[in-house]
Parts: structure tokens; sequence; C-alpha cells
């Protein structure tokens, strides 16, 4: 059964790969799933027939036979324990493995994403120089601390896993800020993954999409 999932009809990255559907795809790539996209407008995620399978109006959904998912983690942990490629087969390496998605999502991704709130909503008033490093600050901690724990290690843990994935697309989120250039084996890092054969073209095909709504 080929899943089905949702996208931005118009993504307002314009195909940098930033929208969280990119995980979805990027998963399905690695593991050799072909899916299809249905591609949905700010107007439709808030309608009620996509609310039955998102409650929060949002992307990415994931559809499978009877099954309907929202939530990039869990569609993720669900694609990568139906399918070999992502999750080691090893039990406490699994468990690691799942540890660091949610340290991707829990852990990384909030002050991130309040640094990218910030900017997109705040940049305009009086007071937001003066925020900017409270803003910052979290996030330089938590880069800090990840990036020892790095060390040298391509992975962070062993092989290539899902918590890999995760952690290389919420990185990416810094991508419009420099601030990653100042950990270079975290840059190192984003880097390989974004070498992944299975990245490129979970990227090219998102890219696909912007692009054909230009054309
Ligand atoms: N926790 C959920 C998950 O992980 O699945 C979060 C899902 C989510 O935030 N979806 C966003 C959405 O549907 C799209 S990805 N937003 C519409 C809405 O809430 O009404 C977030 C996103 C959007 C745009 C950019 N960008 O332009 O760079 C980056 C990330």
């Amino acid at each position: 059964m080929i899943p089905t999932i949702t996208a931005f009809e118009n993504s307002p990255d314009r195909g940098e790969g930033q929208a969280r559907d990119m995980r979805v795809r990027w998963a399905l790539e690695e593991v050799g799933v072909p899916y299809d996209v249905r591609l949905v407008s700010f107007r439709e995620m808030k309608e009620p027939a996509h609310r039955a399978l998102h409650p929060f109006g949002q992307i990415p959904t994931y559809e499978e036979g009877d099954l309907a998912l929202f939530e990039t983690g869990a569609i993720v942990f669900h694609i990568a324990q139906r399918h070999a490629g992502l999750l080691p087969e090893n039990a406490n390496a699994r468990a690691r493995a799942i540890t660091w998605m949610f340290a991707a999502l829990n852990t990384m991704e909030p002050p991130i994403v309040d640094l990218e709130i910030a900017f997109l909503l705040e940049r305009d008033k009086a007071w937001y120089e003066q925020r900017l490093p409270m803003v910052e600050a979290p996030v330089r901690d938590r880069l800090g601390q990840l990036s020892r724990r790095l060390g040298n290690a391509d992975w962070l843990d062993g092989a290539f896993s899902a918590g890999d994935l995760m952690m290389v697309t919420v990185l990416r989120r810094l991508d419009g800020s420099d601030m990653l250039d100042e950990y270079p084996n975290l840059s190192a890092y984003v880097a390989r993954g974004e070498a992944r054969p299975a990245f490129r073209r979970a990227f090219d095909a998102q890219l696909a999409v912007f692009t054909a709504s230009k054309g």
C-alpha cells in the first residue's frame, strides 16, 4: 500500500525544504518506500476534511490504508519501525536512536523555533535587539552541548538513524542564521545528512512542487 502524505501547495519557504513534510519524505526515501503527495492550501488545511486527519490543521499527515497519522515524530517513528534502515536491530541501540529523535524534537527544536519566531514576528519591534541575546543564548547552549556530544563522530550514535534524520532537519532550521558556523562539527554533520542520496531525492521532490507552482 503506497502511503500518501500531505504537504503545502505553496510552501512559504520557497522550496528550501524547511517545511516538515521534508522529514517524512526523507524517511520514506531512506527506506525505499514510494509515496504519493496530496498538496493542500492554507484554507484546505483548516477545513473539516483535513482536520479529520490533523486536529491542528497542519501538514504533514500520513495515510496508509486504514491508518492516518499526524506529527512528524510519530510518522517517522512509524516508518522506521515498519521498514529496515532507520533504526538499529539491537534493542539498546534502537532505544538510543529513538532517544535522539525525542531530543531533536523536544530539546533542540523548541529554542530554535523561538529564535525563528522572534526573527519573523518581532524584528521590527524597538526592543528586538535587546531581546535577541535572550533568545539566542538557549540555542547556543544546546548547540554547544550537542557539538560536544557529537565530537568527531559522523552520526550521533553509531550508524545513521532516524535520530540523525530528525536532528539534521531540526538543525537545518538555522540555515538563515550564521549560528551553526560557530560549531564546525555540527555544520559538517548537517552537510553529511544533506549529502545522503535519500535526502537529495526528498529535497528535489519538494523543490519540484515549488518550481511547478511558479511555472
Ligand atoms: N509538531 C508538528 C509536526 O512535527 O508535525 C508541527 C507541524 C507544523 O508545524 N506544520 C506546519 C504547518 O502546517 C508546517 S511545517 N503550519 C501551518 C499552520 O499551522 O497553519 C512549519 C514550517 C512552515 C514554514 C516554514 N518556512 O517557511 O520556512 C518552515 C517550517
